[in-house]
């Protein structure tokens, strides 16, 4: 019989439901080595009565630190504002308990590694949910890379688009507050980007970078100040200056020798959620876009010149990575299924007391990263990682 692990959420937004979703499929679709039971959800925007009553919470509660203090949770589930990552993650931590979180990591980079640390110290399982990576498309492009298929790694080129916040009238939500968000697009979809660079490439060495703020100043959310869920907007007339960046375009090395740029922005129309990386080595290519989350593009330069050419390659086959808990070939996964292929990879890490990637320390990875980028755009000049 398996044993059950009681999993506490907090945070109801658009990421507790992508989670508590993963969390009710994962057992159905993987022989996950846990049985999951969604025990208590946290929260203060969203009426959690409902929350619990749609998704199968057995609690409600508004008081997080009491929660990740009882003895009857085995997994602590962040999916809140960046600033409270790092005081949820760290007591969830030196209460034993195993720590699921939402990207970015935190704030800045000391706070990532006082994260890292306290659940490396208390030997917790401790996951930060940059889902991409376990796109079965984005895992198989590692696998090709790994088997030597690209030859020597020259050009990393990511990209990031959305367009969401181009409409003036919507709020200054904590999504556009620094104090809540640690950045704007460079922290929200940026951390992504440099995940994907990391996770496929290697570890950057430096960086030259650009932000711009487009729009200057926002109104106000409405009379819950706290709500931090996408687009409501008060219709006040009180007006509040952006601290944060609307987009960011940067230059990198690498510490193995290839350069590479990342761009991103929520001020590209039309880009809906459009996350895109291109890897040009000496036998090879290969090109992902989310927005066609199964194909993989490969250009194996080692053909003969009359047979070279980009090919698709449909990632829904069972050899594909993950492919194999979902549907026949030829049926495509979406975005809330790389959650659930996440969380039957944390379970299994739990069982084996072993680490997942990416984890805090990564995490304290990605946002050094950022903090340099954000030192090179005011610095006007290139910025070593090593130096934050
Ligand atoms: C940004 O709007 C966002 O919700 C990111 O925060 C998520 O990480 C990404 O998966 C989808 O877009």
């Amino acid at each position: 019989m398996k044993k059950t692990l009681n999993v506490a959420m907090i945070g109801g937004g658009f990421m507790g439901k992508a989670h508590s979703n993963a969390w009710l499929r994962v057992n159905e679709f993987f022989d996950a080595p846990f049985k999951v039971n969604l025990k208590v959800i946290v929260g203060d925007r969203t009426r959690q009565e409902d929350f619990a009553r749609n998704w199968g919470y057995d609690e409600v509660s508004y008081d997080w630190r009491e929660v990740v203090a009882r003895d009857d949770i085995d997994i602590v589930n962040i999916g809140t504002p960046t600033y409270l990552h790092a005081p949820m993650a760290i007591e969830a931590a030196k209460h034993g308990k195993h720590v699921v979180c939402e990207k970015p990591c935190g704030m800045n980079y000391a706070e990532c590694e006082a994260m890292a640390k306290a659940a490396e110290e208390a030997g917790v399982v401790h996951y930060l949910n940059h889902n991409y990576r376990r796109v079965p498309a984005v895992a198989y492009a590692k696998q090709l890379i790994e088997e030597g298929k690209l030859g020597t790694i020259y050009h990393w080129r990511g990209t990031y688009l959305q367009d969401w916040i181009m409409d003036p009238e919507f709020p200054k939500t904590w999504h556009l507050t620094e104090a809540k968000a640690g950045g704007g697009v460079l922290f929200d979809l940026g951390s992504h980007a440099v995940d994907l660079a990391r996770f496929l490439i290697g570890e950057p060495k430096s960086v030259v970078s650009v932000h711009e703020t487009f729009i200057k100043e926002r109104p106000l959310p409405g009379a819950n100040a706290a709500t931090f869920s996408k687009g409501e907007s008060s219709g006040q007339a009180e007006m509040a200056p952006v601290d944060v960046d609307d987009c960011a375009f940067m230059t990198l090395e690498f510490e193995n020798g290839a350069v590479g740029s990342i761009d991103v922005s929520r001020f590209a129309c039309g880009r809906k959620n459009f996350n895109d990386f291109e890897v040009y080595g000496s036998k090879g290519a290969l090109k992902f876009n989310f927005e066609r989350m199964s194909e993989l593009q490969y250009f194996d330069f080692t053909l003969p010149l009359a047979e070279q050419g980009y090919r698709t390659i449909l990632c829904t086959e069972n050899v594909h990575p993950y492919q194999f808990a979902w549907w026949p070939c030829g049926h495509p996964i979406g975005y809330e299924h790389t959650f659930v292929n996440a969380f039957y990879d944390f379970l299994c890490a739990v069982d084996k007391g072993a680490d997942i990637y990416p984890n805090f320390r990564d995490g304290a990875n990605i946002i050094r990263v950022l903090d340099a980028s954000k030192l090179s755009n005011k610095l006007g000049r290139k910025v070593q990682i090593e130096e934050i």
